[in-house]
C-alpha cells in the first residue's frame, strides 16, 4: 500500500526563509525545510508533498486540491494567517486533519499578528519552536492519520 500523503503548505514571502531577517526566522532555507520534512516524513511512514506560493487564490486551489488526495495538510500561513477567510473556508472544506505552524512565536509578537483565522480550522497549532515545528507537526499528523511507522514490525 502506497504511504499516506501530507501536503505540507507555506505561504508568502517563506521563500526568502534563510536570506533575510534570520534574526527572526533562523538561518534556514526553506529548501531545507523541506529537505527536514522529507527525512522526518520518510521515518514516519508518509509521503509528503512540500510547497511554497505567494498567491492567496493558488494557495486555496491546493488546499481544494487535497480533497481526495491527501490524508492531512501541514500549512505555514505566513502572512494570511490573519486575513484570508477564503484559506479558513477552503481548510474547513476539506475535511482533513489540519496542523498550523508558526515558525515564530506569533502570540510574542505584534498584536495585529496574534488573530489566526486559520486556527479557526485547524486541529492544531504549532507556533515559536522555529523549522523544527514542521518535523513536530508531521510527527503530530502520523499520529492524527494513524500512520504505520516502516520500523514497526507488522
Ligand atoms: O512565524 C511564522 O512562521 C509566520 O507565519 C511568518 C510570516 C509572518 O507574517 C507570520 O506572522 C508568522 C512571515 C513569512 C515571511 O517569511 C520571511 C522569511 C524570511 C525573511 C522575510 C520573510
Amino acid at each position: 500500500m502506497s504511504p499516506p500523503l501530507v501536503v505540507v503548505l507555506n505561504g508568502p514571502n517563506l521563500n526568502l526563509l534563510g536570506m533575510r531577517e534570520p534574526d527572526k526566522y533562523g538561518t534556514a532555507t526553506l529548501d531545507d525545510v523541506e529537505a527536514l520534512c522529507a527525512e522526518i516524513a520518510e521515518g514516519l511512514g508518509l509521503a509528503i508533498d512540500f510547497r511554497q506560493t505567494n498567491g492567496e487564490g493558488e494557495l486555496i486551489t491546493w488546499v481544494q486540491e487535497c480533497r481526495g488526495r491527501a490524508a492531512g495538510i501541514v500549512i505555514n500561513p505566513a502572512g494570511y494567517t490573519t486575513t484570508s477567510i477564503g484559506l479558513m473556508d477552503a481548510l474547513l472544506a476539506v475535511d482533513l486533519p489540519v496542523i498550523e505552524v508558526h515558525i515564530t512565536n506569533i502570540h510574542r509578537r505584534e498584536e495585529f499578528r496574534q488573530h489566526s483565522f486559520v486556527s479557526k480550522a485547524a486541529t492544531g497549532v504549532i507556533a515559536g519552536l522555529g523549522v523544527q515545528g514542521y518535523a513536530l507537526a508531521l510527527e503530530a499528523m502520523a499520529g492524527l492519520i494513524g500512520a504505520e511507522d516502516p520500523d514497526d514490525e507488522a
